[in-house]
Parts: structure tokens; sequence; C-alpha cells
């Protein structure tokens, strides 16, 4: 595996691993606040962020790189509104994306056509999850500061969400 493609992986995973600790922290958040579906959805989303870095280990160490476990800094766990929570949501997705493009660029740059397969899994998710956040933070928007439009969106929050089938 070429290094600087080894580098970027171990940056994926050190990213997803954020995303994962960032998700436990918003729904610890939600959860120390009341809203329980809120809660819900971030601790799977915690979830599956930890499954994605691990899909990176593994395949970093099936190529024959060396995978390195990253030290974390501690994720924001205050947030003035839902608005405020799921904009976090929204703008971690973008970042995660914006990563993830680059590593495509490099491989195909480098013809790494075995990681660009393998990361176009990525590419696929990070569609469906920044067109989740974004739908929340439409009808957070609509909602506007009306507490039983909350406390209906907390309900409602699993029938926002549509099911993934590859996980
Ligand atoms: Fe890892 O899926 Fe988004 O961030």
């Amino acid at each position: 595996m070429h290094t600087s493609i080894e580098n970027l992986l171990n940056n994926q995973i050190k990213y997803e691993a954020m995303a994962s600790m960032q998700y436990l922290a918003m729904a610890s958040w939600a959860d120390a606040e009341g809203y329980n579906g809120i809660a819900n959805f971030f601790y799977m989303q915690s979830e599956e962020e930890r499954e994605h870095m691990l899909k990176l280990v593994k395949f970093v160490n099936e190529r024959g790189g060396k995978v390195i476990i990253p030290q974390l800094e501690q994720p924001a766990d205050e947030f003035s509104s839902l608005q405020s929570l799921f904009n976090h949501f929204l703008e971690s997705e973008m970042f995660v994306t914006e990563q993830i493009n680059g590593i495509i660029d490099e491989c195909l740059k480098l013809k790494d056509y075995n990681t660009n397969n393998f990361m176009q899994w990525y590419v696929t998710e990070q569609l469906e999850e920044e067109a989740t956040a974004r739908t929340l933070l439409d009808k957070l928007n609509i909602i506007g500061d009306d507490n039983s439009g909350y406390y209906l969106f907390d309900r409602d929050i699993s029938t926002f969400v549509q099911p993934h089938e590859d996980r």
C-alpha cells in the first residue's frame, strides 16, 4: 500500500472514531435533556461510525498497512438547541465527505483502484447521511421554537430516517 494512501486511511480511521465519540456525546446530551428518540438516533449513529472505523482498520490490515489507533480530543457536549445539535451533525458529515473525496482523488492519482473500490461504499454512505442530516434540520427549521413541535420531532424521529439496507 502506498504510504500516502496508508496515511489518508489512518486519518480516516481517526475521523470515523471522532464522529463515533461526537455522536455518543450528542446522544448523551439528548438523553439528559429528556429527548429519548433523539438520544436513540445518536446512539445508533455512534455505533455506525464505530463500524465504519472498524471496516477501515480491517482493510488497512488486510492490505498489509500499519494501523494507528488514534488519540482523540474531547467531543463537544453542550448544545444550545436542537437546531444547533443537528447543525453540528450536518457539519460533521460534510467534513467527513470532504475527507473521503480527498482519499478518492489520491487513489485515482496513484491508480490504487482497489482502495478506490473499497472507498466507494463510504461515498454512498456519506450521501445518505448528509441527506438524513439535511432532512432533520429542515424539519427543525419548520418547527422553529415550538416546544410541542420538539416533542413530536423527538417522538417521530425514527420514522423520518431511511433504514439502511447494507449494515
Ligand atoms: Fe462514517 O459515516 Fe458519516 O461520518
